[in-house]
């Protein structure tokens, strides 16, 4: 009986062992994972502009069973990805060159891996055009917009824009307007800052023109020469 009893449990034991050796090659312990494609919407990028990094396996069956690391080598911890999201949108805080990792694991925890450098550098902006008119009259309201700045997109709203108006006075944003009391010609000056401390600056341009003070001498006689007649009179009010 005893001996009996010993062969059986060999029995379940292999039929176990087989069986798990079975499931192992359903789930794909003995797959290596072999990545087909690791790559970058850009490799050049500005600090804080969205990369996006896109990624697939060579062998399909592996989606279904792996999962994939992005480690983007800049401090932050690394991305899990799995088969339903093989991206990931990155932003870098700082200038530099970064090999960012690729590493795919299989649940028997073979891996493959790729790597692809990126480099985070800030674009100096250009001033191309500002937007003032050639001249205008003493105390009149007169606007001044940024015309072309090239620079990168995420940019456009971390720089800082400051007019020096000529008069001493100065103002800042990308549209502003200001009233100048005295003719002459000004230089007006628009510096831009960006984020990363980069500047342009132009200066152009513009003149104001005197305005005449009215003749009062005239205006009164003109006042004197109108017969004042029950016919001549100004309504209050109309
Ligand atoms: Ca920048
Ligand atoms: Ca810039």
């Amino acid at each position: 009986m005893k001996k009996q009893k010993i062969i059986k449990i060999n029995a379940v034991t292999i039929t176990a062992i087989f069986l798990l050796a079975n499931l192992a090659s359903v789930f794909g312990n003995n797959i290596v994972p072999s990545i087909a494609y690791f790559n970058a919407d850009k490799t050049i990028a500005d600090v804080n502009e969205p990369i996006t990094f896109s990624l697939s396996p060579s062998n399909v069956e592996f989606t279904s069973i792996a999962n994939f690391y992005v480690d983007f080598h800049d401090g932050t911890l690394p991305i899990k990805l799995t088969a339903d999201e093989l991206s990931v949108t990155h932003k870098f805080a700082y200038e530099g060159k970064y090999l960012v990792t690729l590493i795919a694991v299989s649940t028997a925890g073979l891996t493959d891996q790729a790597t692809l450098e990126v480099e985070i550098k800030n674009q100096p902006p250009i001033i191309q055009s500002i937007i003032i008119p050639d001249s205008a009259y003493e105390d009149q309201l007169v606007y001044l917009t940024i015309g072309t700045i090239i620079d990168s997109i995420v940019d456009e709203n971390e720089s800082t824009y400051i007019w020096n108006l000529g008069d001493g006075s100065f103002q800042y944003g990308k549209n502003v307007s200001h009233v100048w009391t005295n003719k002459g010609i000004y230089p007006i000056t628009l510096t831009v800052i960006d984020d990363q401390g980069a500047i342009d600056t132009t200066t152009e341009f513009l003149e104001i023109l005197n305005v005449p003070h009215p003749d009062w001498t005239l205006f009164s006689s003109l006042a004197i020469s109108i017969p004042i007649s029950s016919s001549s009179y100004f309504k209050c009010g109309s």
